[in-house]
């Protein structure tokens, strides 16, 4: 369809060779020279504050006759001095943690002697969830026939390990097919778990194909706070550019300073500019900048992170909004993904999660982090039972290794407690 829009000559029209409307012209007006200074981060400030509160001279002894307890305790100069050690060593680092590299740096120190798998990494990060069930199945089925109560405790087992009712119905039936009143070994049992795992797994675990064609795919990162949006940023741009992939990042979560030299930190590790504007910045403008460096420099990712939000902050969700709205006025494909990264530590509000981001930003695919630590990895089954949408990555741990693309069947045995083979 032809746009009858009257053509305004800008960056907009230059860059897709159709008008902008006004969403583009905050952007256009504002120089996307980048990257922009920030102000210096919270580490640098604590560190400064803390030296200047804790170094002063250590006052004369004073000597006074008061107490005998006196002449035996240390001089005022040391127990001042005693005081700064702590103190420095204990502020320094906290102030530092949200600027400090992510604890990703396997990559960039000496390999481990005996690197582990993913399957290793996968098993044992889901040992939690895993071992719950597991648990529950072995004190269920050992020397126990299939009954009625057996089932119903079983299905209430599977319900609380987060897998979700329609799931736990369906394990349950499985198990039960014609072996009602009969004996059942837990292992039997933990094989029937995993194959319907996997029959529900199958169909979202999907790869996220990039399209070299586009330069740039555009991909933006949404998620609640903490979710793990700017790790898993660096982690896909260490897979990207490990695939020769060219990588731009765009730091559109404007709101901390400290989440913009979180990237920036990324963006070094892995070899990707970084687009960056000072804090509290127009998040939509940013994203249009970006778009528009990634396009003049032929870059074939663009990965856009955005500020964690909670559901009751309006302003964020409709920045949000506003980030989606003007990336799609350069192109109505764009953005070619709309990643939302779920922590899986959150269990059951993961599926509430999903419901606001796809309204807010049409999510077009997931990534689940923090499977390791939790016993909630089976949150993962019911969002595919009731989304369907695909799973693109999982996240083990915060290394940078510690993200893999999503493997139904793999995913199964491991929930299961079973071996790969
Ligand atoms: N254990 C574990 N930690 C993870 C994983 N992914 C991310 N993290 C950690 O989760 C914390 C939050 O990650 P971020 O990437 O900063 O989260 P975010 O979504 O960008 O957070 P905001 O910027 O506040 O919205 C960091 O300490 C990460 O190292 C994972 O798979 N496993
Ligand atoms: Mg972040």
């Amino acid at each position: 369809m032809a746009d009858t829009k009257p053509d305004k000559p800008g960056f907009f029209s230059r860059l897709f060779g159709r008008p902008a409307d006004d969403e583009a012209k905050p952007t256009a007006a504002e120089p996307s020279e980048a990257p922009t200074p920030v102000a210096p981060g919270p580490g640098e400030a604590g560190l400064a504050f803390t030296t200047a509160v804790t170094a002063p001279e250590a006052p004369e002894p004073v000597v006074t006759p008061l107490s005998p307890d006196l002449a035996a305790a240390p001089p005022v100069g040391e127990i001042a001095g005693a005081d700064l050690q702590p103190i420095e060593q204990d502020v320094g680092p906290a102030a530092l943690a949200p600027l400090a590299p992510p604890p990703a740096a396997a990559p960039f120190t000496e390999p481990s002697p005996a690197p582990q798998s993913w399957w290793q990494r996968l098993s044992q990060g889901m040992k939690r969830t895993s071992s719950s069930l597991s648990d529950s199945v072995t004190g269920l089925f050992t020397k126990r026939k299939l009954d009625h109560a057996t089932l119903e405790e079983l299905e209430d087992a599977l319900v609380r390990a987060d897998l979700g009712v329609a799931t736990a119905m369906r394990i349950t039936e499985a198990v039960s097919a014609g072996r009602y009143d009969k004996e059942i070994a837990p292992d039997e049992v933990r094989a029937i778990l995993a194959q319907e795992v996997e029959k529900t797994l199958a169909g979202v675990a999907l790869p996220l194909v990039i399209d070299r064609s586009m330069k740039p795919y555009v991909i933006l990162m949404v998620g609640v706070n903490g979710a793990g949006k700017t790790t898993t940023i660096g982690k896909l741009s260490q897979k990207f550019r490990q695939q020769g992939l060219s990588v731009m990042l765009a730091a559109g979560d404007t709101f901390r300073a400290a989440a913009i030299e979180q990237l920036k930190v990324w963006g070094e590790r892995v070899g990707a500019p970084v687009i960056a504007r000072p804090q509290g910045s127009d998040a939509a403008g940013l994203a249009f900048d970006a778009l528009v460096e990634a396009k003049a420099a032929g870059t074939d990712v663009l990965i856009i992170d955005t500020a964690g939000r909670l559901q009751n902050k309006a302003g964020l969700m409709a920045e949000l909004e506003k980030v989606v709205r003007v990336l799609k006025k350069g192109d109505p494909a764009m953005p070619h993904a709309t990643l939302l990264v779920l922590d899986a530590t959150v269990g059951q509000n993961a599926l509430s999660q999903v419901e606001l981001f796809q309204k807010l930003a049409g999510v077009t695919g997931l990534v689940m982090t923090k499977l390791d630590g939790t016993a909630r990895g089976g949150i993962l089954v019911a969002l595919a039972a009731k989304f369907g949408l695909p799973v693109h990555y999982i996240g083990v741990g915060e290394g940078v290794e510690d993200l893999e693309p999503f493997a139904a069947r793999d995913f199964a045995r491991a929930i299961a407690g079973l071996e790969n083979v």
